[in-house]
């Protein structure tokens, strides 16, 4: 993925764009910041709280935040939502147990008054694990097309090799720069 990440340069170089990173526990959110911020695979435990990292894309530079997923944890992730112009959604695409709980959660965030202006982007992860579900599934799952108010989209990701983050992001930059 080392193409996205170059060193900065002026032109944003005081402005940080916020994005947080949700989905339920154990979908991927940590692997997924890490693969971004070190471009390595670490061995992650359960988030308690939250981590957050500095990275710079193309120029622009990014507080991107993974926020803990449990149960316990979801009803504070609107603390975080103030000012964030990105979110993005990890879905394991192998659990098909929980993906009305992803959905669920999905709306409820998308309702906040906060998130209002924010794009949504959905990571759907673990596409390595045979037998998960297909990109159309989840999209058809989450209903993601009844999704009129917010920009989205969808895309496939295996968080441990890092196949499928890069065109997720060049999504996100390509939205970003029209706003
Ligand atoms: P979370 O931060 O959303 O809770 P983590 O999730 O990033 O901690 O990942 C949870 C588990 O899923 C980890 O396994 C991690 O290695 C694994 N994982 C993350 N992305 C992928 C992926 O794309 N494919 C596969 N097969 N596994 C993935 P462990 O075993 O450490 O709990
Ligand atoms: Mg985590």
């Amino acid at each position: 993925m080392s193409f996205l990440f170059t060193p900065e340069t002026r032109l944003f170089k005081h402005q940080k764009h916020k994005v947080i990173i949700v989905g339920l526990d154990n979908a991927g959110k940590t692997t997924i910041l890490y693969q971004f911020s070190m471009n390595e695979v670490v061995h992650t435990s359960p988030t308690i709280g939250s981590n957050v990292e500095e990275i710079v894309i193309n120029n622009a530079r990014f507080l991107m935040w993974d926020i803990g997923g449990q149960e316990s944890l979801r009803s504070s992730w609107n603390t975080h939502y103030t000012n964030t112009e990105f979110v993005i959604g990890a879905v394991d695409s192998t659990d098909r147990e929980r993906i009305s709980v992803t959905r669920e959660e999905l709306y409820k965030m998308l309702a906040h008054e906060d998130l209002r202006k924010a794009g949504l982007l959905i990571f759907a992860n673990k596409q390595d694990v045979k037998e998960c579900m297909s990109v159309a599934e989840i999209s058809q799952f989450l209903k993601l097309t009844s999704i009129k108010d917010h920009q989205w989209h969808i895309q496939a990701c295996c968080a441990l090799t890092g196949a499928g983050l890069c065109q997720g992001l060049e999504w996100m930059m390509s939205r970003f720069k029209i706003r």
